[in-house]
């Protein structure tokens, strides 16, 4: 009982160290393909501190003839975080019309080091970019879209306050078991 008791307060210590962490949503998008060779930009500002950072990543349209030259590129503050076609390998790939309408699904970790440097000056710029070849086609395999969104766990430094309480109830716990 006692050595359960101080397993969970030890714990209990590791948490607060690290921090609580919460799985938000940072930005989310969806565009319709409407154009050839069409690109996007949007930008963020950042109002909490996150880590474990993903990207989720869709782009449904005529990515599916020629894998040299219809491909779809994604950066985050000028940093290239992928480049797709039909045939990358570790990505999602269904054909909803040959040649002309595949979907391309695909999750990207990003790292702490890399997202400490994107995140430091608390904007976040996000381009994706269809090559020129990329048509749109809404009559063949549905319409086309590209959506992507960034989650991450938010990390909640704690107040000074709460560590106070906590070392004086550790502090209370260590004296109980001195006395016994
Ligand atoms: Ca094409
Ligand atoms: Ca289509």
């Amino acid at each position: 009982m006692k050595f359960k008791m101080l397993k969970a307060t030890f714990a209990a210590m590791i948490l607060m160290a690290s921090g609580f962490a919460n799985a938000a949503l940072i930005y989310s998008d969806e565009t319709s393909i409407t154009a050839s060779g069409q690109s996007f930009s949007d930008s963020v500002t950042l109002s909490e501190l996150y880590e474990n950072v993903v990207l989720n990543f869709v782009a449904k349209g005529d990515f599916g003839s020629n894998r040299l030259v219809e491909t779809i590129s994604f950066s985050i503050d000028g940093v290239n975080l992928l480049v797709w076609t039909w045939d990358t390998p570790g990505i999602t790939v269904v054909s909803n019309f040959d040649n002309y309408d595949v979907t391309m699904s695909g999750t990207i970790s990003i790292s702490q080091l890399l997202w400490s440097t994107l995140a430091s000056d608390d904007v976040l710029n996000f381009v994706w970019q269809n090559s020129q070849a990329v048509n749109p086609y809404p009559t063949q395999g549905g319409s086309d879209f590209v959506s992507f969104s960034l989650t991450g766990d938010i990390v909640e430094t704690p107040e000074p306050s709460t560590l106070a309480i906590l070392a004086l109830g550790l502090i209370g716990l260590g004296a109980r078991r001195f006395k016994k």
